[in-house]
């Protein structure tokens, strides 16, 4: 009777781990690469400063989330938050509930002569003005336009954008990290022939995009690679492509010119110890690829720290500022120089961090 229980019991501890075999390794939704992350070079500046932990933060508890800052001419602050608003701080210290979108996927925005433009990862590129908001891009190609992920407009009106992944959504953008394959783009959109053209393809999680002060080429980070590229518009090099900066502290996240000409990012900081392991080893990334929890495990040290950077047009890091263990901000996606000040977004947040760029 008991041998009887114990061969049942048995055979269907087998049928279910069989079952747990096959949905994770033959369902799964990745076909993942190792991913070597780079060493963090030793000619940077020390990891040690936690300058970050001297911000101001603005409009506290108002903000969810807010991935990017930009500011207009006019020096108001725009930024888009998970919870889908549009939110802006006039130069009189007064926020506005500006407008409304639905949506909790808004990543990048960038003030253009027509209005703000925002990278609505579901929905494509998005128009803002006061008048309200219209989609002005959601196809490439025929195809839906999705994950975008940031923008830039040149003088001539025309927008350079990124994608981040062409194979996973937001939502999903973790399984993008484990795959470890470049499904990223880099796109040029031109309003007056409503042209896109696909620059670069094969990036590996395309996210910020910047142009340089004489617009003579892009800055577009790749965040997996912990790299940027230099895509040339002008010039011998025109359409060439070669590394900007590779090697950083951290993965590049949005990036934006500062006024001298040289370039504000955000490093993600996706390096733990389980994370580090978790890419040496295909198994561990499929086991991974099957629960959204088991990640977040995983990657919980990574959300609890911010750096930025400041690159010069050389690829030479100038000023490097972290918050080491999170303790004022963390998970911080855009760093933004205006007016002698730092204006900092992040994933997990609920305002804007800003950092007096003289004391520092
Ligand atoms: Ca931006
Ligand atoms: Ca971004």
């Amino acid at each position: 009777m008991a041998s009887n229980l114990i061969v049942a019991v048995s055979s269907l501890v087998l049928a279910v781990l069989v079952a747990l075999t096959v949905q994770i390794f033959y369902f799964s939704p990745i076909d993942p690469l190792l991913l070597e992350i780079p060493p963090t070079s030793s000619a940077y500046p020390s990891t040690k400063n936690n300058i970050l932990q001297n911000v101001i933060k603005l409009g506290e508890g108002l903000l969810k989330d807010p991935e990017d800052v930009c500011v207009d001419k006019e020096g108001t602050l725009y930024t888009a938050t998970r919870d889908g608003w549009i939110k802006r701080l006039r130069r009189n210290g007064n926020w506005e509930n500006w407008k409304h979108i639905d949506s909790d996927t808004l990543l990048g925005i960038t003030p253009t002569k027509g209005g703000l433009i925002v990278c609505d990862a579901e929905k494509g590129l998005l128009k803002v003005t006061e008048d309200g908001v219209s989609v002005l891009l959601s196809q490439v190609n025929g195809s839906p336009l999705s994950f975008a992920d940031d923008v830039i407009e040149a003088s001539d009106g025309s927008l350079y954008f990124s994608v981040a992944s062409t194979k996973f959504d937001l939502h999903n953008w973790y399984l993008d990290f484990l795959e470890a394959r470049p499904h990223g783009q880099l796109l040029k959109y031109n309003p007056s022939s409503n042209e896109t053209t696909i620059l670069l393809d094969n990036l590996y999680l395309a996210n910020g995009v910047a142009l340089s002060k004489d617009e003579d080429y892009l800055v577009i980070c790749e965040t997996f690679k912990y790299r940027c590229l230099r895509y040339w518009l002008q010039g011998v090099n025109k359409g060439k492509t070669e590394v900007f900066i590779e090697n950083l502290p951290g993965g590049p996240d949005n990036i934006n010119l500062a006024p001298d000409g040289s370039f504000w990012i955000a490093l993600l900081q996706l390096t733990s110890e389980g994370l580090e392991f978790v890419h040496t080893s295909k198994v561990a990334k499929l086991i991974v690829a099957s629960s959204p929890r088991l990640f977040n495990k995983v990657i919980n040290g990574a959300k609890t720290k911010a750096t930025v950077v400041n690159v010069a047009t050389d690829s030479k890091i100038i000023r490097r500022f972290g918050d080491s263990d999170g303790k004022v901000v963390k998970f911080v996606t855009s760093a933004l120089e205006f007016e002698d000040h730092l204006y900092l977004g992040s994933l997990s947040s609920n305002f804007i961090g800003k950092l007096p760029l003289h004391s520092v």
